[in-house]
């Protein structure tokens, strides 16, 4: 079940008490999705992602923009990594940008198969759990895959609201605010509607 926060401060003070009682060995944390809309490159995290393509080298989209607002270390730390496999992730430092740190990964070009899928729920997997493996607490996603690789928006985001929800229930005893990011209206109100389903 997926309750939608807004306010973030609340959210914030929940994080922290979970950090507290986590650190003390006292457990389980309520984990759950934040919605907004908004440019991700202005987005204070622990990290944000990047829907990067196999080289890492940068693009268009929310890639170019992350690469854009980052600045030239960006791209020059992406070179010593050899690309990366779709479903997957690396990370990167954050540079320019408020976010500490980028983690990038590659979502599928659609193509109609049910590869498709099983691709997109491992980028956010493989998101999450390199976040957690770098002791991170919080995270934004934009919707990987839904444009230029031309996945349907209502497909990929009841998949990426699905993946984070089995990634937090699974890990429950780590605080990780996942924040899932709109860039226009239309996508922000499918967050919201598949966010309460
Ligand atoms: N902040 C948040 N979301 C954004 C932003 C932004 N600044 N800009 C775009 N979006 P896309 P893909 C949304 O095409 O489909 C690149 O060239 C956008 O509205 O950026 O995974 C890469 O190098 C859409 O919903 O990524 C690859 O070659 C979502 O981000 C290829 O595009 C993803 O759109 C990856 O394609």
């Amino acid at each position: 079940e997926t309750e939608i926060i807004t306010s973030n401060k609340y959210l914030m003070n929940k994080i922290k008490k979970g950090e507290k009682e986590f650190k003390k060995g006292l457990g389980k944390v309520m984990n759950k999705i934040n919605v907004v809309q908004g440019d991700i490159t202005k987005m204070k995290a622990d990290a944000i992602v990047n829907a990067a393509n196999n080289s890492l080298l940068g693009g268009a989209g929310v890639d170019g923009a992350i690469h854009a607002a980052a600045g030239p270390k960006l791209l020059e730390e992406c070179r010593t990594l050899h690309g990366c496999e779709t479903g997957e992730a690396k990370i990167t430092k954050g540079y320019n940008l408020p976010a500490k740190y980028i983690i990038h990964t590659v979502g599928p070009i659609y193509s109609g198969t049910k590869d498709d899928n099983k691709l997109l729920k491992s980028c956010y997997i493989s998101c999450l759990n390199l976040a957690k493996k770098n002791g991170l607490y919080s995270i934004i996603f934009p919707a990987i895959s839904t444009g230029a690789y031309g996945f349907p928006v209502k497909a990929a985001t009841e998949i990426a609201f699905k993946a984070v929800n089995n990634w937090l229930d699974k890990n429950s005893n780590y605080p990780m605010e996942v924040t899932m990011c709109a860039y226009d209206t239309g996508m922000y109100n499918l967050f919201k509607e598949v966010a309460a389903q």
